[in-house]
């Protein structure tokens, strides 16, 4: 078999860019080794900036995004029992943010492939890519009927997530490696009721960060920071909501309480592997980069790199411009340090560190002031926030 792309997982990253490239006429196979159902149910981010949603309306994938979606004009920062409205239309020129769930993402994208003839293909097993530094690539797998089937590619992109086989696939000696790990996790619950705010609340609290965002009008999502080690046993359902009505209290206000439909514990942790290509391998999303959620960055970064990678490879693919392959790290990583930088001075200004002084919640609680004050300040959060460098 020959594609000119061969893609490795059906992510965001990887099914996006396959849909990126099949608008440009550029052939691409998808492998991924979760079924369709699986990719579909997992339940993770749930925030587009405004580039994203732009990207995606202009790549025609927005019609149930233009009708579902959520527009949000701004955040509020709750802390030392009050709630500031911080309002990104004016503090950025009009930019807004999208609620619309990566669950709602990945459907769209994997009918839009179906739909269009898409080569994609699920349950396989035993992914394997070679020949990074030739021309011709290899990407082989065990087919879900068993076979096993060879690939060869033009390039290969590495969309299979942190834990995928792409990244360690180029010699250890040639990668630089960032890594943090933060002393606390996030226990995130998905609950049928209707959001109790317009807008999302990131609350700083003594005894630790919440986040109420939402799904849609009936579906709320909140997320509860929890020790690192913290096990879903250990917060059954009447004690996650007696800390969010804690943390998130205010007098005459209440959070809104449901049965939950999910419940999931995710660790926080930075990450940054350079470059990110070899040969003909690219990385994009998860694969080569992991940021804290706090910043709502992860899904964002991974549109991103596949919008900057799918003009990238068209450059090769159809003019033989290899300028933009060239350039293609260096520019992913530029937005991706920014966005590393945001979320570890977001989640560090909202988390309270197990052990810290009292030193440190008083330098948080200034910075937390000084945000919603301070124009300047707001809006450098603002258009971290909404997008930076803008998409388009
Ligand atoms: P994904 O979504 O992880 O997709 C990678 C795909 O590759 C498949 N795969 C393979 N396929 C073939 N062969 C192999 N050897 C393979 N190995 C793996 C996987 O099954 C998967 O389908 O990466 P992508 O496309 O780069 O997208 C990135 C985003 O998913 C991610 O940044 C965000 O969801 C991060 N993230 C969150 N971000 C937020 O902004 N807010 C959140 O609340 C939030 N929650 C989360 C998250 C990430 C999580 N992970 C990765 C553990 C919660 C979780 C649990
Ligand atoms: C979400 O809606 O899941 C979400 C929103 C903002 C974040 C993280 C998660 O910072």
């Amino acid at each position: 078999m020959r594609t000119q792309v061969g893609i490795v997982g059906a992510g965001p990253a990887g099914l996006l860019l396959s849909h990126l490239l099949a608008l440009r006429g550029i052939d691409s196979v998808v492998v991924e080794i979760r079924s369709r159902a699986y990719c579909e149910a997992r339940q993770r981010a749930g925030l587009l900036e405004d580039g994203s949603v732009r990207l995606l309306r202009e790549a025609g994938l927005a019609d149930r995004l233009d009708r579902e979606g959520l527009e949000h004009g701004g955040i509020y920062l709750q802390f030392s029992g009050e709630r500031h409205h911080l309002d990104f239309r004016d503090l950025t020129d009009g930019r807004t943010v999208t609620v619309y769930a990566q669950t709602e993402v990945v459907k769209d994208l994997i009918a839009r492939r179906l739909a269009d003839g898409g080569a994609l293909e699920f349950e396989v097993s035993n992914t394997a890519v070679s020949g990074l530094d030739t021309e011709a690539p290899v990407l082989s797998y065990t087919a879900a009927d068993g076979s096993r089937q060879e690939i060869t590619c033009d390039v290969i992109a590495g969309c299979d997530g942190f834990h995928g086989i792409c990244r360690p696939a180029i010699p250890a000696a040639l990668r630089t490696v960032w890594e943090r790990e933060y002393p606390y996790a996030w226990l995130g619950i998905l609950a049928e009721a209707p959001p109790a705010t317009d807008e999302l609340i990131y609350a700083h609290h003594p005894t630790g960060f919440a986040l109420y965002t939402m799904r849609t009008m009936q579906v709320s999502k909140l997320y509860l920071q929890v020790d690192h080690d913290a096990r879903a046993d250990d917060w059954p359902e009447h004690r996650i909501w007696a800390a969010l009505q804690e943390r998130f209290a205010l007098p005459g206000w209440a959070v809104k309480e449901g049965p939950a439909l999910d419940i999931a514990i995710t660790p926080m942790r930075s990450f940054v592997s350079a470059p990110m290509r070899y040969g003909r391998l690219f990385l994009a999303g998860d694969a080569s980069h992991i940021v804290p959620p706090t910043g709502a960055k992860g899904l964002n970064l991974a549109i991103a790199d596949v919008s900057v990678l799918a003009d990238a490879l068209t450059g090769l693919l159809l003019r033989r411009d290899e300028r933009l392959i060239d350039a293609y790290s260096s520019t992913c990583l530029a937005r991706v340090w920014r966005a590393t930088h945001f979320s570890w001075w977001m989640t560090t200004m909202l988390h309270r560190t197990p052990g810290a002084d009292p030193m440190e919640a008083a330098l948080q609680l200034s910075q937390l002031r000084y945000v919603t004050t301070s124009r300047a300040a707001a809006v450098t959060l603002a258009e971290n926030y909404s997008g930076y460098p803008p998409l388009h």
